[in-house]
């Protein structure tokens, strides 16, 4: 089913002003920002064109370039999408807390906001979600049948994504191709129920992980990636991957 086909629930999203208590919302999309000024508005115009009529779009900004003026622009267009400046930013996993916060929608989708991931996918995930046959759905960009478009996945990247997802898959006992996918859908009650800790990049594995340990059903469906339009990467393969295969040893342990 097209992702804007999506019958309209109850009320429409309004401005972020709006009263929680009485609007219902399909969906949150949240987007995770650090100065992201070349790709943002072209992701939330993507984003925006498939977006159901009763879904809102949660940008959580930790930057200091142009992003905030432009999604704020944005904002008086499209009245879907709500900004938050998030001033004491302390990582991506911090950002999806804040945005996780202030979420409204009952299935939650989280995409970077790059353009790695293909807004027009979004329904991929979300699909399984509505058949109820997953309760998180993570797209996958190694699973068989996704295509990786030239220059968005260095050699380097799918070595280190490669051991990190067999780590996880290991420690967790659930076979998952992409863990540190930077497209995933979720029912909230998985967000409700599981307490996730790690405020930095840890996070894309943590969400997963911890919903398998907790008995959720988790997939992987086949995406598109593309490489990263603009920006700066904030992440550092070598640090970073050490950081994230402690992280999994730690929830592994119960120790975050
Ligand atoms: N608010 C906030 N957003 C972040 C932070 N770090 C990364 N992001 C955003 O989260 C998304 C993923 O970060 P990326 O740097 O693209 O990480 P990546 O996709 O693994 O790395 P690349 O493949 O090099 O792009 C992007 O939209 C970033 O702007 C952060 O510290 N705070
Ligand atoms: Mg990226």
């Amino acid at each position: 089913m097209p992702l804007a086909s999506i019958p309209d629930s109850e009320v429409s999203v309004g401005p972020f002003t709006q009263p929680t208590t009485s609007i219902t919302v399909l969906m949150s999309v949240i987007v995770t920002t650090l100065n992201e000024e070349a790709a943002i508005e072209r992701c939330l115009r993507r984003i925006v064109a498939v977006l159901p009529a009763n879904a809102e779009v949660v940008v959580v900004d930790g930057g200091h370039d142009d992003t905030g003026r432009i999604v704020k622009s944005l904002v008086t267009e499209f009245p879907a999408i709500r900004y938050i400046r998030n001033e004491n930013d302390r990582g991506k996993g911090h950002a999806v807390h804040v945005g996780l916060q202030a979420a409204r929608g009952e299935y939650l989708l989280q995409i970077d906001a790059d353009l790695q991931f293909l807004p027009e996918e979004m329904e991929l995930l979300l699909e399984p979600l509505l058949a109820n046959r997953a309760d998180l759905v993570l797209g996958s960009r190694f699973k068989s049948g996704a295509t990786r478009r030239p220059g968005s996945t260095p050699a380097v990247r799918s070595f280190g994504n490669w051991v990190v997802s067999w780590y996880a898959t290991l420690l967790f006992g659930q076979r998952m191709t992409d863990v540190l996918a930077g497209m995933k859908a979720w029912r909230h009650t998985v967000t409700k129920e599981i307490h996730l800790t790690t405020e930095t990049c840890s996070y894309d594995a943590e969400l997963p992980v911890k919903a398998v340990a907790a008995g959720f059903r988790v997939i992987d469906v086949a995406i598109t990636t593309d490489a990263r339009q603009g920006g700066v990467s904030a992440i550092h393969v070598v640090r970073d991957g050490r950081r994230i295969l402690w992280d999994l040893t730690c929830f592994r342990l119960g120790w975050k």
